[in-house]
């Protein structure tokens, strides 16, 4: 997963919510490499250079955009939705948009906290369900050794077939 520093505390929570989801659904936690962005400017740049390594079943991107008073906030969080979009596309490996875009910090905190409203877990949630997908779809594993999802399809709890 790729976790943006700005805001730090949020995207944090996020991170620590992909994860607790990742190894929920029998990922090891081995095979979960975290990979630190100065922001969420930064996500689809090194999602496209995660995704293209082959390494990876699929590529979580969290972070947080909280709005300000100039339309920074807008360039910032349509960059990053489309930046996502374009990587997943153009590298045919799942990735999950797990960005928070909000008004206030408060919203922002209301979708980083315990349990599984958490927009990271639900990301991550959202990155196992493409992989299996993609695998059932016929995509080859990811490269050996996988540091990313070391699961074979299926074998996540609550997707057997
Ligand atoms: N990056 C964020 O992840 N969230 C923000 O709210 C934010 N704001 O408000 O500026 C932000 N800016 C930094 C940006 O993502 C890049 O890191 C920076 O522009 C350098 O490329």
């Amino acid at each position: 997963m790729i976790v943006s520093r700005f805001n730090a505390s949020i995207t944090g929570a996020l991170g620590a919510a992909a994860r607790a989801a990742l190894l929920e659904a029998g990922v090891s936690g081995s095979d979960i490499e975290e990979i630190s962005v100065p922001g969420a400017f930064e996500l689809p740049q090194a999602a496209r250079c995660a995704a293209e390594t082959g390494r990876f079943d699929a590529v979580i991107c969290l972070g947080c955009v909280i709005r300000g008073a100039t339309p920074h906030f807008e360039y910032i969080s349509s960059a990053v939705a489309h930046g996502v979009m374009e990587a997943a596309g153009e590298t045919g490996v799942p990735i999950a948009f797990g960005v928070l875009t909000t008004d206030t910090e408060a919203q922002a905190e209301e979708r980083a906290g315990p349990g599984r409203d958490n927009k990271g877990w639900e990301a991550a949630a959202a990155g196992i369900e493409m992989a299996v997908l993609f695998r059932r779809l016929g995509r080859p594993p990811a490269r050996t050794p996988s540091r990313a999802f070391g699961f074979e399809p299926g074998s996540a709890r609550g997707q057997e077939s």
